[in-house]
């Protein structure tokens, strides 16, 4: 069967995000956001990692453009640190915030990439986490919007596409149920609650920006790894229809709809931890309907049913997050994650699926029949600068191979994709993974402490992914 070319003016590009590439942490009258805080308390990420100073992106943006130029990159996706254009999350504004991300804009737009801009990618002002707890109030609702509205003022003349928060599934679920990202939380009812709150948030500020950017688009990105049944047994069936539900539709039904599943809700309620909606709540989610879904995709996910019927399960959430959190489920006697013989894994121990991502946008087409953008894909390695200064990942070009040409497939099938931006363009801080874990297409000479000279060298994967921007994803 003939494939179908990628559209025209499809966005080839490639992602980021401020905590994980800026540094410049307290630089200019920036304000101190929670990972500031966070990853220098003892124990919670790799080796101490943080990003004081990470790719040093915010002194050296232009140098960083200029190869994304070079490779004739479409779009560039990156994240405004909220505490860097309201130092103490509302309130007064801080110019130089402005001004660095305008700069940056212009210097994209110069060259011909798209600007593509995430309003939130987990750098909570700490602030607002000390003032009322962050996004366990209401008022985080009122505070983004102000802050989504000073970025639309500031940028929406210039930027037409814009992602409103990044991970909803994966910022809430770590922050409050396994504890592994701030706040530290585990409470499953607080879990909820707060991610009922970042729904208002969001779309409070979708609904701002139909008012201030109307010519544009803003969708969340949302982390889906797409349920597989571990066997065709109808519990195994079952089971990885449960699973989709309470990982993905809670999440994305939501978005897109302004309506929680109901099988799902009525378990809360049942458990005593459903979500306090108040009235007018489901109307503004239908308000803040986004206009595509930013996909995250990384891997999928397989289940089977629990027969211990629950007993000794711990709650957890099932996640697409790091080695060793996937274990468990939140449903007791309903599913728990199982081993895929089909698939291999990373040496994070996340499974290889391409084809996984042709289900995912098939999915997501089907169910909500909104545009995608796919505004992550990658692998996450251990690369190796060798003596005349190259990195040969021959790896990482055969994985973007692989899922670019499940891209076209899912085209072909009738996915209606925007753009396919990988993760990540410069290797930059990995969270709870420090810089060990790269993905870039250009190589940033650092390692935890040892910062050696920050020196950027193009991957073999640099001088691919230039060719296949150029020939429209036909040559791979
Ligand atoms: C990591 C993760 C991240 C995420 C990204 C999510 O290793 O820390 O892979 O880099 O993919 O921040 O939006």
């Amino acid at each position: 069967e003939e494939l179908k070319p990628f559209p025209e003016h499809f966005l080839w590009g490639s992602a980021s995000a401020a905590y994980q590439v800026e540094g410049a942490w307290d630089s200019d009258g920036k304000g101190l956001s929670v990972w500031d805080i966070y990853a220098k308390l003892p124990g919670t990420t790799f080796k101490d990692s943080n990003g004081d100073v990470a790719a040093d992106h915010y002194n050296r943006y232009k140098e960083d453009v200029a190869l994304m130029a070079e490779m004739g990159l479409k779009a560039y996706r990156f994240s405004i640190a909220w505490a860097r254009i309201l130092p103490e999350g509302r309130g007064k504004v801080n110019e130089a915030g402005i001004r660095f991300y305008s700069d940056l804009i212009d210097e994209l737009l110069s060259k011909g990439i798209e600007p593509v801009i995430t309003l939130y990618h987990w750098d909570l002002p700490q602030a607002l986490l000390d003032e009322y707890g962050g996004f366990e109030s209401r008022r985080i609702a009122d505070d983004f919007d102000e802050y989504a509205r000073i970025c639309f003022r500031s940028f929406g003349d210039r930027v037409r596409y814009w992602v409103s928060l990044n991970e909803q599934n994966i910022f809430i679920g770590f922050g409050y149920m396994t504890g592994m990202h701030p706040p530290g939380v585990k409470d499953k009812k607080r879990m909820l609650q707060a991610n009922h709150n970042a729904f208002l948030a969001n779309a409070r500020a979708i609904r701002s920006f139909r008012e201030l950017v109307p010519n544009g688009k803003i969708g969340p990105s949302f982390a889906y790894s797409p349920a597989y049944p571990r066997t065709s047994k109808p519990e195994d069936i079952l089971a990885s229809e449960d699973a989709e539900e309470i990982l993905s539709h809670w999440w994305m039904d939501v978005y897109a709809w302004g309506t929680y599943p109901k099988a799902a809700m009525d378990l809360y309620r049942s458990q005593g931890i459903a979500p306090e909606v108040l009235p007018g709540d489901l109307e503004l989610f239908r308000e803040g309907k986004p206009d595509f879904m930013g996909l995250n995709y990384y891997q999928t996910t397989t289940y089977e049913a629990n027969p211990l019927d629950g007993v000794g399960e711990k709650l957890e959430m099932n996640t697409t997050g790091e080695k060793g959190t996937s274990k468990s489920t939140g449903i007791p006697g309903v599913y728990r994650t199982s081993a895929n013989d089909y698939l291999e894994r990373t040496n994070w121990d996340w499974t290889i699926d391409p084809e996984g991502l042709r289900v995912a946008l098939r999915r997501i087409t089907g169910r909500y029949n909104l545009p995608v953008l796919i505004t992550e894909n990658g692998l996450g390695e251990y690369d190796k600068l060798t003596g005349d200064d190259k990195v040969h990942d021959d790896y990482r070009i055969g994985y973007l191979k692989a899922h670019i040409l499940a891209c076209r497939e899912a085209v072909t099938d009738g996915v209606e994709l925007l753009g396919y931006c990988t993760w990540s363009f410069t290797d930059l801080l990995s969270w709870l993974n420090g810089y060990q874990k790269r993905y870039g297409f250009v190589y940033i000479n650092r390692e935890e402490t040892d910062l050696k000279d920050l020196r950027r060298v193009r991957k073999d994967s640099f001088h691919w992914y230039r060719r296949v921007i150029e020939s429209n994803g036909e040559e791979l």
